[in-house]
């Protein structure tokens, strides 16, 4: 069997320094995307810790596993919800309007997935190419006429598509730049392949909202780095190219959508989104170790306090299932040390998921169709960055007296009957006991 390499992180990634302030040590767990499909492979586990470069505040992981055995084979599909695809559209019309997109321009996309953002602009003609490296997935994206090109995006692989297809007028990637070790040559990539007035439009989890949701199940082997504006505008800077808007969205348990270009291009900088964030970042202490030190405090409650819960509701007798089997989910199970039998099965829609274990903790995972045939007492909503839309579309399981469990910002029970008075309004549910 071969093994997967995990390395220690010397230098930062974005300023070079080795200067960094160590602060919260998750433990050994399991790759969280690494359902299991052969029971008879040994699971491998991997250091999971924190520290933050004092030189640019860069928040990263300690260790780092190679990206082939992350993402060769790989099982998240972006999801079926409706909060993603409309967010997916708003920035396809933001961004088409703000540099007037048409039929001659270029959008490529860095860790396309599926395809199902870049397939927000070609109703209006504009060219399109996906760049990752999930042979998979990027299988399904063709299969739907999205182009994409199965690789790893480097500086040589910008070069190749600026020899083929030319330069980018918008490049965007979503939730991926954290997933990359070499971000200088990601950068010097986007500078190659980016038009001079183009866009490259990237999203992240900011880690002014992880902070304050207490998201540390976002915290896993796959998300490398933790972003505060002022550490990607340092980046940008020294590659010739600037930070030149900011955008705060409540997707993913709060991310921001940066807007880069390049210094000489005819875009302003927006004063009011990008100088504002990094002094507010500031202002709350987090270009400081203490905040990251206060953090791991609460980190460490909210882990035994998720575990003390989940005991007591299977001490009360009730039966328990996970609704979600996302990568958070699993992070916070396997780092919590739930134990393995809290949980009888995981409801995932992911037809990639279904028919696997949870990582670490063998759980099954199962269709939304088997999960309703075994409806437990307690779901534990381990999608909780889609709290509203899960609760809105299990309506009857809570009219039927379920429950769902939410675990972040801290752990709550919610009832129909939570729901209606958060909304204002009484019900009569026949609540279980
Ligand atoms: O950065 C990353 C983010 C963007 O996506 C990746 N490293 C991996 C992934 O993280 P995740 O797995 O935590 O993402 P999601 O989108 O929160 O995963 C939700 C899971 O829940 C998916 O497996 C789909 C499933 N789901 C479901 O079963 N019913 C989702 C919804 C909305 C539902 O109604
Ligand atoms: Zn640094």
């Amino acid at each position: 069997m071969q093994h997967t390499r995990v390395t220690p992180v010397r230098s930062c990634r974005v300023c070079g320094a080795d200067d960094w302030h160590t602060f919260l040590e998750l433990g050994r767990v399991p790759l969280a995307n690494s359902f299991v499909t052969d029971e008879s492979v040994p699971e491998e586990i991997f250091p999971l810790a924190l520290m933050s470069c004092r030189e640019c505040r860069l928040m990263s992981l300690t260790h780092v596993v190679d990206e082939h055995d992350l993402y060769d084979h790989y099982f998240y599909v972006s999801s079926p919800s409706r909060l993603i695809h409309r967010h997916m559209e708003g920035l396809a019309k933001h961004y088409r309007g703000a540099l007037d997109l048409g039929a001659d321009s270029l959008v490529v996309e860095i860790g396309s997935n599926n395809g199902d953002q870049l397939a927000k602009f070609q109703p209006h003609g504009c060219q399109v190419l996906g760049i990752d490296p999930a042979q998979n997935i990027t299988a399904q994206a063709r299969d739907r006429g999205v182009d994409t090109r199965t690789d790893f995006f480097t500086e040589e692989v910008a070069k190749s598509v600026r020899a083929d297809r030319g330069q980018a007028d918008l490049i965007m990637a979503r939730h991926v730049i954290a997933h990359i070790d070499d971000l200088h040559d990601l950068v010097a990539g986007v500078r190659e392949l980016l038009a001079p007035d183009g866009f490259f439009a990237l999203e992240v989890p900011y880690l002014v909202e992880l902070i304050n949701r207490r998201a540390f199940d976002t915290v896993y082997h796959e998300h490398l780095s933790y972003f505060l504006v002022g550490t990607l505008q340092r980046l940008f800077q020294e590659f010739g190219m600037r930070v030149v808007d900011v955008a705060g969205f409540d997707v993913h348990g709060g991310s921001i959508v940066v807007t880069v270009a390049h210094d000489d291009s005819r875009h302003r900088t927006n004063p009011d989104t990008v100088d504002a964030r990094i002094k507010a970042e500031a202002d709350a202490g987090l270009y400081r170790d203490d905040a990251y030190d206060g953090f791991a405090d609460i980190v460490d409650t909210l882990r035994a306090s998720l575990r003390a819960s989940l005991l007591d509701l299977r001490g009360e007798g009730l039966r328990l299932a996970g609704y979600g089997a996302s990568a958070k989910g699993v992070t916070l199970l396997t780092t919590s040390q739930v134990p393995p039998g809290s949980l009888d099965f995981c409801s995932d829609t992911t037809p990639e998921k279904q028919g696997t274990l949870i990582p670490g903790l063998g759980i099954p995972v199962v269709s939304p169709e088997e999960a309703a045939e075994r409806e437990p007492d307690v779901y534990v909503l381990l999608a909780w960055n889609y709290r509203d839309e899960i609760l809105a579309k299990e309506a009857d399981f809570l009219e039927r007296g379920g429950r769902f469990f939410v675990p972040i910002p801290e752990p709550r029970l919610v009832g129909a009957e939570e729901l209606a008075a958060a909304a204002g309004r009484t019900v009569s549910t026949g609540a279980r006991s």
